[in-house]
């Protein structure tokens, strides 16, 4: 089966090929659709949005779109950024200047209560309209400091649980194995494989 990952975030799309490696599908991507338009993610959670996009993308391909709405929330801010990670400093923000604003906004907090999870949901639609939706969640806490190179966003500043190393100083598959995303396409591969769901039937 032909699909279309419907990101624009080019690590999204690395992690996904990794991922979806050996699962019956041609991945295909917006590189290759350079009209598609522009969606405008004003959803209130990550499967509105993760929806919204999926069908955007189906509707203009005429293909089924795998879309993925992720974000970081942290309970000492209300679980903010939330939907809104990926601008949490302003508009065209940098990863690096969205990260660097979580780090202020929880300055001195202590560990106990720095405590934060990354969430992914994907949205698997078809240009009929039909869609389903698969969730993975990470459970960690927010370091003091970004360490580490690898990944992106806010990879240098999310510890998981029960390990020392944040996300950006494990090898890609390390992060893959315990990641919001790849649990959540662990969770689409399975209902795949199953043939489960009004999409994948
Ligand atoms: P698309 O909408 O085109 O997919 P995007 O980057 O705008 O790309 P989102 O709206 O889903 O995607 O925002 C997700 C943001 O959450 C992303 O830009 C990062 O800041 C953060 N994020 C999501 N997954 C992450 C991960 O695995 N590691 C670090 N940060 C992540």
């Amino acid at each position: 089966m032909k699909i279309v990952l419907a990101t624009r975030n080019r690590k999204k799309v690395e992690e996904f090929q990794r991922v979806l490696v050996g699962a019956p599908l041609q991945l295909l991507d917006l590189r290759g659709y350079p009209d598609a338009p522009e969606v405008v993610e004003d959803g209130t959670t990550f499967t509105e949005n993760a929806v919204k996009k999926a069908l955007q993308v189906a509707r203009f391909t005429g293909l089924p779109a795998l879309a993925d709405d992720s974000g970081l929330e942290v309970d000492a801010l209300g679980r903010r950024p939330g939907v809104l990670s990926a601008r949490y400093a302003g508009p065209g923000a940098k990863d690096r200047q969205n990260l660097e604003r979580v780090l202020v906004e929880l300055g001195e907090c202590p560990e106990l209560e720095r405590t934060a999870r990354f969430v992914c949901v994907l949205a698997v639609a078809d240009a009929s309209g039909q869609t389903q939706t698969f969730e993975g969640v990470v459970e960690g806490r927010i370091a003091r400091t970004p360490q580490g190179e690898n990944g992106f966003g806010y990879d240098p500043v999310f510890v998981p649980e029960g390990e020392g190393r944040s996300f950006a100083e494990m090898s890609p598959a390390e992060k893959d194995a315990l990641s919001h995303r790849g649990r959540a396409v662990a969770r689409f591969v399975a209902a795949l494989h199953g043939h489960v769901g009004p999409v994948l039937a």
